[in-house]
């Protein structure tokens, strides 16, 4: 059991402006926390238009581009690292299909989200792009790491 304790697999997840606007910080959190998921980095920031096309660099050649970086530097977006067991496949899971229209329900964006433009989360989409993500959104000291109680009966 102890193995698991320090080499766990994280992921970057953020809350865009319009979930943090629309009131759901707290809903989509406890979904992660109930899972057994643990937060280990959490901060809200106002991403500048360059950093967001930083974020989202490898849609740059999409139409959508421009209107996707000015909707995330738009406002207040919940910036968070999560870790456990699979967090990165499984976190997709949870937040479900880009477009809400396709996402089924019972996940995030199935459950509280219409337009694929106002899709209020994202999360990383494989153990390069977490990487990446992590170490642009946050410094080294701003990770977190802690055993707690619970992970002995989640594992
Ligand atoms: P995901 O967020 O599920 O990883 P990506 O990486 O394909 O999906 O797209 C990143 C973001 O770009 C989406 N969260 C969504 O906000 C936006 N996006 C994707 N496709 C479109 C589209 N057809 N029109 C507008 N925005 C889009």
């Amino acid at each position: 059991q102890e193995a698991h304790a320090s080499q766990m697999e994280r992921t970057f997840i953020a809350i865009k402006p319009d979930g943090v606007q629309r009131g759901l910080i707290s809903e989509i959190i406890s979904r992660f926390e109930r899972k057994g998921f643990k937060l280990v980095a959490i901060k809200l920031v106002v991403p500048s238009k360059s950093f967001a096309q930083k974020h989202y660099h490898d849609l740059k050649e999409r139409p959508f581009f421009n209107g996707l970086c000015n909707f995330l530097s738009f406002g207040p977006v919940l910036a968070m690292v999560w870790e456990g067991e699979g967090v990165i496949r499984y976190g997709r899971k949870l937040i479900g299909a880009t477009d809400p229209s396709k996402s089924e329900p019972g996940t995030i964006r199935g459950d509280l989200a219409v337009v694929v433009g106002r899709n209020i989360i994202h999360g990383s989409d494989g153990p390069e792009t977490a990487k990446d993500e992590i170490n642009l959104w946050f410094k080294p000291d701003e990770l977190t790491n802690y055993t707690c109680n619970q992970e002995k009966w989640v594992y």
